[in-house]
């Protein structure tokens, strides 16, 4: 399929398209996007793409690898520079639209939008920034040029969580870099990322560079898995472990960011504001359906009964309810499915061991999913809600003894994204940063919310292959080459 760049990006019949070789293109199902602060809004159709679309989907980023990859760094930056203007000049209609699909608060999807400008303009300079290096070979009159070259065809797979801030941070290097791509976003979310894909591609992308396939993950994530160069997937462990199996099969190259269960370890001598403050942004915020969330809040005995009352009080004045309406502080869930895990989890830590302050089925004026957050005290860390990701606004509290047991119990979990610590002793900050087994550490500030420009990754079960973002994202989404140059016999 070749692109004419003469289709409408939205049918007659209001569906908006998919983006295959340059040409909006109809699905062979609809896919109903749905606000979870009022199901009876409907919020967009969605062309469904079947599987021989997502074939000629990446058929198209093949033929284009070529040209995209030869492509001056300057065109790559004008057009990813461009995409992030248009974003920050429509951020409150993005952020609208955002807040409306996804439930996060509008002051957070707004602050999403502008953070996925800002990272499409970091690679826009990265495009522009010398990788390589010449140096002089161990042989004499020959020189060693090591340079950067694209990967070549892209498959990104994003989920729910971060409608276009996760989208942008992989598409942004992987076209910065010459790669060209494949993009199957999340079903629930796919406004955000249409969005982001027309603006991209309205800044001059050519036909191909960037294809956009929005499908149901076992319809389509199959075919992306195992025919592609490189797969760059945000999600769940479970249907990580299947793509990385899918494309490590096909021999590509894999980034998986996956669960966390972070903990935040506040110890006897923090400050009680700066403590309840890390927490209820961390574990609350974005609903607590983000993979950074402080889910585990490992907490010193001394400090611990001063904590949970401040935190309590706090968190049950969350205002929840309608993600656009003003003065609302935490926002619904995200659909029934995960209304149902979130409310599972509640009744299992209540059963278990823990007591649980909050947690009620919330009514609203509209139907939606809204859900009171939630705090369990009480817990032993081999709880099952101190193993297992919930993936809402659910936190945990483990009291503990002193520095020596939060520290273990910190890492005393499977996964590895981000680990906190909330102290005003520089020796234990230190020692947290330097034996936590978490990819991210945070000092005094909450697990979730990190920059753009370093690298956001973790490890064990949170994460696989290269770190995403900054300049790190260049290791996943370029190969070396090392050429040897000898000058030849002169004349
Ligand atoms: O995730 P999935 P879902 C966790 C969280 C949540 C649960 C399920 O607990 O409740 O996962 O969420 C695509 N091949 N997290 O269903 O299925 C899918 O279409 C290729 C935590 O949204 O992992 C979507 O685009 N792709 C996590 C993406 O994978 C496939 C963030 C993620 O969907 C596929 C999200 C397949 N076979 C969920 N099947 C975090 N911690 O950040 C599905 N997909």
């Amino acid at each position: 399929m070749t692109g004419n760049g003469r289709t409408e990006p939205i049918g007659p019949d209001g569906v908006h398209r998919n983006l295959i070789g340059g040409a909006w293109i109809d699905g062979v199902d609809i896919n109903q996007d749905v606000n979870p602060s009022d199901t009876s809004d409907a919020v967009g159709r969605y062309a469904l793409a079947s599987g021989e679309q997502a074939r000629e989907a990446v058929a198209a980023a093949r033929a284009a690898a070529p040209g995209w990859a030869g492509s001056s760094p300057l065109l790559r930056f004008e057009i990813l520079d461009a995409a992030g203007n248009e974003i920050l000049r429509s951020k409150e209609r993005l952020g609208d639209l955002l807040a409306r699909e996804e439930g996060k608060t509008l002051a957070e999807a707004v602050g999403e939008v502008v953070r996925a400008a800002h990272i499409l303009k970091f690679h826009a300079g990265q495009a522009l920034r010398p990788a390589g290096q010449l140096l002089d070979s161990i042989r004499p009159g020959v020189e060693v040029a090591v340079t950067r070259e694209p990967v070549g065809v892209v498959s990104i797979i994003t989920p729910w969580n971060f409608p276009i801030a996760i989208p942008a941070w992989k598409i942004a290097p992987a076209l910065a870099y010459g790669n060209t791509v494949v993009f199957k976003p999340a079903e629930l979310v796919p406004a955000s990322a249409w969005e982001l894909v027309r603006i991209l591609q309205a800044a001059g992308l050519p036909d191909g560079a960037l294809n956009l396939v929005m499908g149901r993950g076992r319809d389509i994530g199959d075919i992306l898995t195992s025919s592609a160069d490189a797969v760059s997937f945000t999600g769940s462990v479970q249907t990580g472990e299947r793509v990385l199996a899918s494309a490590q099969a096909a021999r590509a190259r894999v980034q998986l960011e996956m669960g966390g269960k972070n903990p935040l370890v506040i110890l006897d001598d923090a400050d009680l504001d700066v403590a309840v403050d890390c927490a209820l942004q961390g574990a609350y915020g974005s609903t607590g359906q983000r993979c950074t969330a402080s889910s585990r809040l490992v907490v010193a005995a001394g400090i611990h009964d001063r904590f949970v009352e401040h935190l309590t009080e706090r968190m049950l004045a969350l205002a929840v309810g309608d993600a656009r309406a003003a003065g609302t502080q935490m926002g619904p869930v995200v659909d029934a499915s995960q209304l149902a895990q979130d409310q599972k989890y509640i009744d299992l830590a209540r059963a278990e061991s823990g007591t649980v302050l909050g947690g009620r089925r919330l009514e609203r004026d509209a139907d939606g999913f809204y859900l009171e957050p939630a705090l369990v005290v009480g817990t032993r860390p081999e709880d099952t809600i101190n193993r297992e990701e919930v993936f809402g606004p659910v936190a945990s509290v483990v009291q503990v003894d002193g520095y020596d047991e939060a520290l273990a119990v910190a890492n005393g979990t499977e996964f590895g994204l981000t680990a906190g610590i909330v102290t005003t002793s520089l020796a234990a900050a230190g020692d947290f940063r330097r034996r936590s087994t978490a990819g991210m550490v945070m000092v005094n500030v909450a697990t979730a919310g990190v920059d753009f420009h370093v690298p956001f990754g973790g490890r064990q079960a949170s994460s696989y292959g290269p770190r995403e973002q900054g300049e790190q994202a260049r290791e996943f989404f370029t190969t070396v080459k090392t050429s040897y140059i000898a000058a030849g016999r002169p004349g």
